[in-house]
């Protein structure tokens, strides 16, 4: 009866130190889909910096292996050159060892999956409780691409008139050089948009069945963030809303 009391006694005085986020904040497995050049890297760098998640995208990965002459990015290199998608089983490897690396964290998946294979071998192994998906015509991502530059090291992403660098052609964070990805060329991008349209857009329907899937329709990331970023603020506690302004 004592011990019970000496046991009740302790568990409040320790309930009073867990914070609200630490109850309220379950892990969140979620997915950002969309065409290439829909902004996905856009609307996660600024979900990563508006809600404690961890950012895994699969288009950087494979640009750190083929950078590093790595086995899997040295198979990836020639698909991604010509705007095919890398094989599923190297896919699926790659992304299930990185996910095993942030079990404790709540993560945002940006390019994978990309088949419905790849999406079946996830839910064999992580449920997942959201899938944004970027609706943004086609017709607005050639121009978007040939603006863009990254930062290889970070996966940062600029773009010549929407978001430049602070100075032309370095890196905000690190000032190191800005790179031109070698599948934004415009004939590689049409591959791409091809290629998205025939494998990717099934996975739309895959989650949609299951009832995860959220669409959020625009033409401009700062219309569609605001949306994005009250959508999530149901499922996890912000740790705060940036404003990006209206600009186009
Ligand atoms: P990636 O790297 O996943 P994609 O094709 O899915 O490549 P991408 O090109 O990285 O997607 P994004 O992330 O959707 O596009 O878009 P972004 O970078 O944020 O924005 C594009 C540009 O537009 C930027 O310059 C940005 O600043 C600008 N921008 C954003 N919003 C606006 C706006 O409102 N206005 C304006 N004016 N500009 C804006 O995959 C690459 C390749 O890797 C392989 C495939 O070969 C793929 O092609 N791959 C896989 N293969 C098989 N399976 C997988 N799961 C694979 N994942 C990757
Ligand atoms: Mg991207």
């Amino acid at each position: 009866m004592i011990c019970g009391r000496i046991l009740f006694t302790t568990l409040f005085i320790l309930s009073l130190f867990v914070s609200p986020t630490m109850i309220t904040n379950k892990l969140l497995r979620a997915i950002i889909m969309g065409p290439p050049g829909s902004g996905k890297g856009t609307i996660s760098e600024r979900i990563v910096k508006d809600f404690p998640m961890k950012h895994l995208s699969s288009g950087d990965l494979l640009r750190a292996q083929m950078a590093n002459q790595t086995a899997a990015g040295i198979a990836a290199k020639k698909f991604i050159e010509d705007g095919q998608l890398v094989p599923d089983d190297v896919m699926v490897e790659l992304i299930g060892n990185e996910l095993g690396g942030i079990a404790s964290q709540s993560w945002l998946l940006d390019g994978f999956p990309r088949t419905v294979p790849q999406a079946e071998a996830l839910i064999e192994k992580e449920p997942i409780d959201t899938v944004l998906h970027l609706d943004v015509p086609f017709e607005i991502i050639i121009e978007r691409t040939m603006k863009r530059r990254v930062h290889l090291g970070s996966g940062r992403v600029y773009h010549l008139e929407f978001n430049p660098p602070k100075v032309e052609g370095k890196d905000d964070v690190t000032g190191q050089p800005l790179i031109q990805r070698d599948d934004d060329k415009p004939e590689t991008v049409k591959a791409r948009l091809e290629t998205y349209q025939r494998q990717t857009q099934p996975v739309l329907d895959f989650f949609s069945d299951r009832g995860v899937l959220s669409v959020f329709k625009g033409s401009y990331s700062n219309e569609i963030w605001p949306k994005v970023h009250k959508f999530l603020a149901t499922k996890m506690k912000p740790l705060q809303y940036t404003d990006y302004g209206t600009s186009k």
